[in-house]
């Protein structure tokens, strides 16, 4: 797979990438990063990339054109373009599988300031993902999160760490309590089920504990 990051801000998603699981995806030839600046894509010699907003209010939005050619430098047939906003769709585990397994090419586009002037995303992106309903201050730090649970996904990359069939919202529900040694921490123990051997009794509890835990914590996933 590959990933286009079009950002302002190429800098900030360098520790991310060459660090753990990215880098290893990356070394094992299974995904493949490049960045482009939109800064390059100007006419200016401020290389300016934002204006104000028409009808006026606060900050400023991201012009279309530096934008547009951003895009263009790099689209293929087999390009899928995504922009990362509060105005899109939520981002979830169901997602980041149909990204995983659907897309050769994504190019993630980040936003800045306001946002981004609505008639580049209606000629150019594809889709628009929300990875929650809070405003950051940029899009990249959404992109980073999109790239992380979408590139764990591609078989292979995460080789003998966590098998991710029966992990959170992957079966519906949320993950049941994890244990490891100490057998004793601070006064608190293992629960003995954990140290009986017995798997068929070990994964009934471990069920009914993820099903407790979901129904407390988030009874919205249940739902249906
Ligand atoms: C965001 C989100 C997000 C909005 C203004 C960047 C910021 C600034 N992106 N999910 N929530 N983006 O807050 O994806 O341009």
């Amino acid at each position: 797979m590959r990933i286009t990051i079009i950002t302002i801000f190429p800098g900030m998603l360098d520790g991310f990438l060459r660090e753990s699981m990215m880098k290893r995806a990356v070394d094992q030839g299974a995904v493949q990063f490049d960045f482009v600046d939109p800064r390059e894509f100007t006419t200016d010699v401020h290389r300016t990339v934002d204006d104000r907003p028409y009808g006026g209010g606060p900050g400023m939005v991201m012009k279309p054109d530096p934008l547009a050619a951003a895009i263009r430098s790099v689209h293929t047939a087999n390009s899928r373009v995504i922009y990362l906003s509060p105005q899109g769709c939520p981002f979830t585990q169901s997602k980041a599988e149909m990204l995983a397994t659907a897309s050769k090419h994504l190019i993630l586009l980040c936003g800045h300031y306001e946002g981004v002037d609505e008639r580049l995303i209606q000629r150019y992106v594809d889709e628009e993902i929300s990875i929650g309903d809070y405003v950051l201050t940029n899009g990249a730090l959404a992109a980073t999160v999109v790239i992380d649970a979408t590139v764990r996904l591609i078989p292979g990359v995460l080789g003998g760490e966590g098998a991710t069939e029966a992990e959170s919202f992957t079966t519906g529900l949320l993950d049941f309590p994890q244990y490891t040694r100490p057998e004793e921490f601070e006064g608190l123990t293992v629960p003995d089920i954990l140290k009986s051997g017995d798997h068929g009794k070990i994964a009934a509890w471990r069920h009914e504990q993820a099903l407790d835990r979901t129904r407390k914590r988030r009874p919205d996933l249940l739902d249906g």
